[in-house]
């Protein structure tokens, strides 16, 4: 009656859609628990038999890319935030695709929702933050957030007393105009338009707690959550400000779905080969040089949400030590180690130091982070496509050695090596 988590250990866009896809082939529920739809996870996967197979790219933001497994049902717990019209296109986006989710995908009655005028208050906050801005996604995610630990959020179950709804709506409402200036907003228009919403969403919506508990207690159904965003953005522990505005960690699993710790089976980390980091912030290891183009042109690194550049830079281990101490990862997936396949040498951040000390601990102060000097070591690269490679065997030691280093450091051993986009391009170590 286990859990099994998969989480992002870096800045995000680590490939967790991918390996959330290759492990929910065995799961009767995939799960989110946090964030909204700022996640973006690209999955590429093979549609079709023989000479009529072909690969088909899916885009997942709020949705649970487990729901690709025409088996497995998709739930949207009471931690994430859901912005009705973008669920719907999403769903529709889906369907029409090919990829049948009928009847298979729930949300929670304690989910909170996120209207337009939290998006357009996003955009609004990010002007007024002018040079600092936190580079959102203008989801308006943070709002959100905001809206609901200020306790003033409106909940999915608020959808479904219409007069009570628009009474509240209008409050709230009113008070961002009292915030920020009367912007262009249609507030009565929104409320007939969630009325419609309302009934359309009612054969989607759960008491999730109890659909959960009682798929694990007595159906004793294979559970598998989806970390949305990572670790280096979550509220607490992430690089604040610079952070989304949920519990991205392994924290977030038990607060957003009202599951205990102790149901938690095996957390795996997921961590690219190399870091990126999409919006502003402190980035230590960060490449503003030919190789940092390099790896945001051979790794496509563009978000998926947004179509923003990618900013590239080595891998940080100072990053990953913070990450595995914070969520305990049972394992990791080292993703996209393909990406370096060129690179004669490759750079690995080892240590953090200031006004030569070591700095012991990944900082919280961000202007002592700016002040930081990373200590390197460097390795040899393996300047040779991996891309086929199916088994650990069929790598080169380079690549070996590389992985080596990173379990070493850690301690923690890698056991998914992904050399590709695709489902296959997957290498199980044993
Ligand atoms: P927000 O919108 O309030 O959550 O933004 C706050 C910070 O969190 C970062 N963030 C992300 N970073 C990486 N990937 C994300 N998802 C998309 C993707 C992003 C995209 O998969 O590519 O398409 O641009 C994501 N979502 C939020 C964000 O950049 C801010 O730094
Ligand atoms: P997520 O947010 O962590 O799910 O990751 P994204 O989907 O935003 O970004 C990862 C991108 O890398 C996607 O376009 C994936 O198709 C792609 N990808 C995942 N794993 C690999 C890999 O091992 N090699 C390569 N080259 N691409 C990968
Ligand atoms: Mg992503």
């Amino acid at each position: 009656m286990s859990v099994t988590v998969v989480l992002g250990a870096q800045w995000g866009d680590e490939g967790k859609g991918k390996l959330v896809d290759i492990l929910s082939g065995d799961m009767d529920i995939c799960a989110r628990c946090a964030g909204g739809n700022n996640a973006g996870h690209t999955i590429v996967v093979p549609v079709g038999e023989g000479t009529e197979r072909v690969e088909k790219t899916f885009a997942f933001h709020l949705l649970p890319s487990g729901l690709v497994n025409p088996k497995c049902v998709g739930l949207i717990g009471s931690g994430v935030v859901v912005h009705l019209p973008s669920f719907f296109a999403e769903l529709d986006a889906l369907q029409a695709q090919g990829l049948d989710c009928t009847g298979r995908v729930f949300i929670s009655d304690r989910a909170q929702l996120v209207f337009d005028f939290h998006q357009i208050v996003d955009g609004i906050k990010e002007v007024e933050l002018g040079g600092s801005s936190i580079g959102t996604t203008k989801k308006g995610i943070g709002p959100a957030y905001s809206g609901k630990a200020s306790r003033s959020g409106l909940r999915v179950h608020h959808l479904f007393d219409h007069a009570t709804f628009a009474a509240k709506f209008r409050k709230i409402v009113e008070g961002r105009f009292k915030r920020y200036g009367s912007f262009e907003y249609d507030t009565e228009g929104e409320i007939l338009r969630y009325k419609e919403l309302a009934t359309r969403l009612r054969p989607y919506v759960i008491d999730s707690l109890t659909y959960l508990h009682t798929q694990l207690s007595q159906k004793h159904a294979r559970v598998l959550v989806e970390g949305a965003n990572a670790l280096m953005l979550d509220l607490d522990f992430g690089t604040y400000p610079f952070v989304t505005s949920s519990s991205t960690s392994v924290g977030g699993v038990c607060t957003g779905l009202g599951i205990p710790p102790k149901m938690i089976g095996k957390v795996v980390g997921v961590v690219k080969a190399y870091t990126t980091r999409v919006g502003r912030g402190p980035f230590p290891t960060e490449l503003l040089d030919d190789v940092g183009t390099h790896l945001q042109e051979i790794g496509r690194e563009f978000g998926t949400t947004t179509g923003r550049r990618r900013r590239c830079g080595w891998l940080d281990l100072v990053v990953l030590r913070h990450s595995c101490l914070i969520n305990g990862y049972d394992v990791l997936n080292l993703t996209k180690l393909d990406v370096l396949d060129d690179l004669a040498e490759i750079k690995v951040g080892v240590g953090y130091e200031v006004d030569g000390e070591e700095v012991r601990g990944f900082p919280a102060d961000l202007d002592l982070l700016a002040r930081v000097t990373v200590k390197y070591a460097t390795l040899p690269g393996w300047k040779t496509s991996i891309a086929g490679a199916r088994t650990y065997d069929d790598l080169p030691a380079h690549a070996k050695a590389y992985i080596a280093f990173i379990e070493d450091f850690l301690k923690v051993k890698v056991e998914w090596i992904g050399v590709g986009a695709g489902r296959e391009s997957m290498i199980r170590k044993s």
